[in-house]
């Protein structure tokens, strides 16, 4: 029987290594709730990274590791510590991860980390090929993993490949400026689908395949001597349910089962009735416009001085990639601004900016989500940007207004939110007090539109969609290569 394989950078499992005994703890993101429905029962297998470097994994438990992997459908690919930095923070979010959201100025083009990162794809090749038979079906995911549809079609001319890229494809002048534009491109076309967040990354890629490779591209087709390859674009969708339940159910706890975190909130919500939370959710990333959206927070404050002592805004930021120079440089860039903007603008009794460094457990994010009265995201790029899409699930009473960044693929879908320029600050600053003003009524309609949206299309809508326009496409390839 035809089997489902997935593989990404890393498995939807963490390990956990305590007293010498293993045990794998299935993650909670959005890519391993979406494709629950693909990877299910005893026909598929997702392939990925550990965590673990070979280095960090005792040779002894290397068979408990595959049997509690085995468990959740994963099976590992081994990595060392150095092909993770060559790979992962070498090429993949060194040059891929800037030039990909236009920060051309960041992107390293350095040919070791170049060769770390084919010869780490070719190991992600070989597991699938290891475990493919010619009529499965194979879906490959996001950027660190470019080269894997070739080198798996060179050997297994049959299967069908699906990949889809979770960041945005940038424009053709951007593109073109990498030393392995055309070593990418054609490590992509060796899939059957080629799938993106939005119409423009689709546009944008197929503009490359046609200038970069001579291709003949008609719609959203491209012809190759023997296939057909097929790009179109999948917006991911959040598990609606999930986020729009737990904040029911929420709303219910009375004081005792209240987090601390909540108790907090409500204290300060009390004290000054009108007061307002903003709230800002993201990865530590340059992408996402935190150090911006901090110097924006003091714009506003300083063009409409009657919200001093009224708002707050809420800063949450999970640690990523702090290997990486950047990342180093990011966080101590935002560190150095709450202060200052803490320091000369806080009262006895208000301090502007709540900065949380971490990572938060799901129940505290709805908190948050359920409580703050304005969600504020300003990505400079973002491929998609779930925390929007989160933030509207959770809004039962359907109150609560959305900032979004135009930039942000989510932007696409949700123009029920107030969008802005994360740029123009003066725009910024007349949203947010236009948010603030708000009257409930308007609120409630936008976020219904918004809500009826986002649970029709949620990530298991995504994930068939994708799998069915993948085995629709093997069929169409079947008639084409037999004309
Ligand atoms: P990310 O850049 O990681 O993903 P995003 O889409 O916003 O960005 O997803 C972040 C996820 O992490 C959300 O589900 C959110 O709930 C969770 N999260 C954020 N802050 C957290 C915290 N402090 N504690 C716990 N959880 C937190 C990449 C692309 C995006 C694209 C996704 C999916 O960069 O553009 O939307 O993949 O394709």
């Amino acid at each position: 029987m035809a089997k489902t394989i997935i593989i990404s950078n890393r498995l939807p499992v963490q390990l956990q290594i305590s007293n010498g005994t293993i045990s794998a703890i299935p993650s909670v993101g959005g890519l391993a709730t979406g494709m629950k429905s693909v990877h299910s029962g005893g026909d598929s297998l997702w392939i990925g990274w550990s965590g673990l470097t070979d280095e960090e994994t005792p040779e002894e438990l290397e068979s408990q590791i595959d049997d509690a992997l085995a468990e959740h459908g994963s099976s590992k690919v081994k990595l060392t510590q150095k092909e993770v930095d060559g790979f992962y923070y070498g090429f993949s979010n060194r040059t891929v991860w800037p030039l990909f959201h236009y920060f051309l100025e960041y992107s390293e083009f350095e040919w070791e980390s170049w060769e770390i990162y084919k010869s780490v794809n070719q190991k992600f090749a070989d597991a699938i090929l290891d475990k493919a038979d010619n009529d499965d079906v194979i879906w490959v995911h996001d950027y660190q993993l470019m080269l894997v549809p070739q080198m798996v079609r060179e050997k297994r001319p049959n299967v069908s490949i699906g990949f889809f890229l979770h960041i945005p494809f940038p424009s053709f002048e951007i593109f073109r400026t990498l030393p392995w534009r055309k070593e990418i491109l054609s490590g992509l076309l060796g899939s059957d689908l080629i799938g993106f967040h939005t119409y423009d990354y689709e546009r944008h890629f197929l503009s490359s395949v046609r200038r970069l490779l001579g291709l003949e591209v008609s719609f959203n087709d491209i012809y190759l001597d023997d296939r057909v390859i097929k790009v179109d674009s999948f917006p991911m969708g959040i598990d609606y349910k999930k986020f729009n339940e737990a904040a029911r159910e929420h709303a219910q706890r009375d004081e005792s089962q209240k987090s601390e975190l909540q108790k907090r909130l409500d204290t300060h919500k009390e004290s000054t009735p009108d007061a307002k939370f903003f709230l800002s959710i993201d990865r530590l990333d340059y992408t996402k416009g935190i150090a911006k959206r901090l110097n924006a927070f003091e714009y506003f404050l300083n063009k409409y001085p009657q919200y001093k002592e009224k708002v707050r805004l809420i800063i949450l930021a999970v640690p990523s990639r702090s290997n990486v120079p950047q990342y180093q440089l990011l966080k101590k860039e935002i560190d150095e601004l709450v202060g200052r903007i803490n320091g000369e603008l806080s009262t006895v009794s208000w301090t502007p900016i709540w900065y949380f460094y971490r990572s938060m457990p799901f129940d505290n994010l709805i908190d948050l989500y359920t409580t703050c009265d304005i969600a504020w995201l300003t990505p400079i790029r973002d491929g998609m940007n779930l925390v929007a899409k989160e933030y509207i699930a959770t809004r039962t009473d359907k109150t609560g207004v959305l900032i979004l960044s135009e930039m942000a693929g989510s932007a696409n879908e949700m123009n029920e939110s107030l969008l802005i320029n994360p740029n123009n600050f003066e725009q910024i600053a007349d949203t947010l007090d236009r948010a603030i003003n708000m009257p409930k009524e308007e609120q409630q309609q936008r976020n219904s539109v918004l809500q009826k949206r986002l649970e029709r299309y949620n990530v298991e809508k995504w994930a068939n969609d994708f799998m069915n326009s993948l085995l629709n496409q093997k069929e169409k390839d079947r008639t084409y290569i037999s004309r």
